[in-house]
């Protein structure tokens, strides 16, 4: 099977999650992935202000990171559950395993809804739509469907998803059907240009940490790769590092960009790729998923220097796939 396939049944799947959301009476659950995204935030809140003009007990259960914390207000998130009540419906967005989802337990009535070509479509319900930008513009159209007057409240979070998911509408997953709805989401009273300036925002020590990683920069396979890591000796929370991949990618010459930090669990590493190479087939070789462009992995038991040597050797073999090397 084409993990990265549009779904052919995309749109009797998402009105069956539509008819089952609108039927639910009981209490219905929202959850995202771990280190939550714009697209993860974005889309789980838009649906959570749908479900609540509804009339619908909806909780949403999620620890928004320091920069998207403008978005929700706060009494709209809750706190980690260890158990959802009998005939609770959870709907978890964004989150290409059910073992990325945080602060719920995946249990209950589970309807997935996704973009991650590697999403084994788990749940009762599943919406797993690769061709999709965002998750966040699959909850456009179930808002669409679920049939709520939209109001500024929900646009923005949704368009935030397809903001942050499209990298400001400059990937290549900004097709003219996204441009669409972003078009009719700013309609609806988005403000972009003062979000778009919110979500720059980082820390000053963002900014230490920024040079401290600029300073590990090396090139590999004569420019086609480029590497950096955190140094040892410089801690910064999970949302900041996330977008340093994000900085070194344009290194012209690269077609890979891998950025790699120590982590509790391991060695956490964020890939990009361009021009034919397939971050997501070097992560899969990691042992992690993603986008074709933008893929990550998480190296368990394993040191910084051992985790490059693997790195490598699944950069070198992308490269020579995709008849580089
Ligand atoms: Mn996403």
């Amino acid at each position: 099977m084409d993990g990265n396939a549009p779904e052919p049944q995309y749109w009797e799947k998402l009105r069956l999650v539509a008819e089952v959301l609108r039927a639910v009476e009981g209490p219905i659950y929202i959850a995202t992935h771990v280190d939550p995204d714009g697209d993860a935030i974005g889309s789980s809140l838009g649906l959570y202000r749908a479900l609540k003009a509804l009339g619908k007990d909806a909780r949403w259960v999620a620890d928004p990171p320091r920069f998207l914390r403008f978005l929700p207000k706060e009494e709209e998130y809750s706190d980690p559950v260890e158990r959802l009540p009998m005939g609770a419906t959870l709907v978890v967005l964004d989150s290409a395993e059910p073992s990325r989802v945080v602060g719920v337990p995946v249990e209950g009535f589970v309807i997935n809804l996704d973009h991650h070509g590697t999403n084994p479509r788990f749940g009762h319900l599943a919406v797993v739509d690769p061709s999709k930008a965002a998750t966040a513009e699959m909850v456009k159209d179930l808002i669409d469907l679920l049939g709520v007057a939209w109001t500024e409240e929900m646009a923005t979070p949704v368009f935030t998803g397809i903001l942050t998911d499209t990298g400001n509408f400059r990937f290549a997953n900004t097709t003219p059907e996204v441009l669409r709805k972003a078009a009719e989401l700013l309609g609806y009273g988005v403000k972009l240009a003062e979000i778009t300036d919110r979500l720059q925002y980082r820390t000053p020590h963002y900014f230490k940490a920024l040079g401290g990683v600029l300073s590990t920069l090396r090139f590999h396979f004569g420019g086609l790769l480029v590497t950096a890591h955190l140094p040892e000796d410089l801690e910064v929370p999970e949302e900041d590092s996330d977008g340093f991949v994000g900085v070194i990618r344009y290194a012209e010459g690269a077609l890979v960009a891998v950025y790699l930090r120590r982590r509790e669990e391991g060695v956490k590493v964020s890939i990009r790729s361009r021009g034919g190479v397939s971050a997501q087939n070097i992560a899969v070789r990691l042992g992690g998923g993603g986008h074709v462009p933008a893929a990550g992995a998480t190296l368990k038991g394993v040191d910084l220097e051992q985790a490059y040597e693997r790195v490598l050797e699944a950069v070198a073999e992308e490269l020579r796939r995709a008849g580089y090397l």
